[in-house]
């Protein structure tokens, strides 16, 4: 007789998905010739269902609708970002840190600003960039991958979720998924240090964290090529221009050049941040730019 199962790939090698079952069970799957005929690849993060023939042999049967698809790390149904920036060196980023709240906004992913390397608690570079996204993100971390602090915080913040490790390289990334790992939620203790984080393989996998939940590790190359949205679309994935809809003379305006503008308005008296706002212009310009070239 011919099982049934439903579960989430974690993992895909060769042909080879592991499934996750909601006991905890794994197991191998291969995958039915007909996704390849669909033009389907299983991703991890993929709710399947799958089924076992009486060899014990698994098959992926049907892949459910995803919520939404990384390219990089090619992963399925992600919750949540982590967008890891260094409150030391490398020197942080935050205009990619800018587009990869964009892109959360275009993939429907929570994003989380973590700011890492903040070894003797937070540091006043740490509270500017803080100040910086306070009302363009909901969830901000002051963490140490390094001595720990902040990080039973971050833990709680993400258990039960599937999440994506992202931000330049050097910043940390992997060294927080290794003491995420290690962490024993009951204890906040931290066990042996893991070398699963490390990047040797080209695949993405998707690791089971002690307190339920999986995560994603990233290598630090930009995983964004270029703005992931057309220009018209940016002033609305800015959340700390929401407030002043409606208050701009022309309808559309991009709070560029446009006179009358509400959230120029706020700029200048320092409601709205103005590294956001001019990191914002240059975004916008880089992707009316990029647009200018795809039809040259
Ligand atoms: N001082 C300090 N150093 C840290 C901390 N976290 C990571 N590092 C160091 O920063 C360096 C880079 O850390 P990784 O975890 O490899 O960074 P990554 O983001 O995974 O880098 P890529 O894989 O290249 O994208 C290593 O030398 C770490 O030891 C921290 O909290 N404090
Ligand atoms: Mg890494
Ligand atoms: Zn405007």
């Amino acid at each position: 007789m011919e099982q049934r199962f439903k579960g989430k790939i974690i993992k895909g090698v060769g042909g080879f998905y592991t499934v996750l079952c909601g006991d905890g069970k794994r197991f191998v799957c291969k995958a039915r010739g007909l996704f390849r005929k669909q033009g389907k690849t299983p991703l991890p993060g993929d709710d399947v269902e799958f089924t076992v023939d009486k060899k014990g042999e698994g098959y992926l049967q049907t892949i459910f609708p995803r919520e939404n698809e990384l390219l990089r790390p090619p992963v399925a149904n992600v919750d949540m970002l982590l967008i890891v920036v260094s409150a030391t060196e490398p020197q942080p980023d935050l205009e990619l840190a800018d587009k990869l709240l964009l892109y959360c906004a275009k993939q429907n992913i929570r994003p989380m600003l973590v700011i890492n390397k903040c070894d003797d608690g937070s540091s006043e570079i740490s509270e500017a960039i803080a100040q910086q996204y306070k009302d363009s993100v909901d969830e901000i971390g002051t963490v140490s991958a390094q001595t720990g602090y902040g990080m039973e915080e971050l833990f709680d913040r993400l258990s039960g979720s599937t999440i994506c490790l992202a931000g330049q390289s050097a910043v940390g990334k992997s060294s927080l998924l290794n003491k995420l790992l290690g962490l024993d939620l009951k204890t906040g203790e931290l066990s042996q240090k893991t070398e699963r984080g490390r990047h040797t393989t080209r695949h993405a996998e998707l690791i089971e964290m002690p307190g339920g939940g999986l995560i994603a590790d990233t290598p630090g190359f930009s995983m964004l090529e270029s703005v992931p949205a057309e220009p018209e679309e940016i002033p609305r994935m800015y959340r700390e221009f929401r407030e002043y809809d409606g208050g701009c003379r022309f309808i559309g305006c991009m709070h560029i050049s446009e006179p009358d503008c509400a959230v120029k308005a706020a700029v200048e008296d320092g409601s709205i941040n103005k590294e956001r706002y001019e990191r914002y212009v240059k975004i916008v310009n880089e992707a009316i730019e990029t647009r200018r070239h795809k039809y040259d």
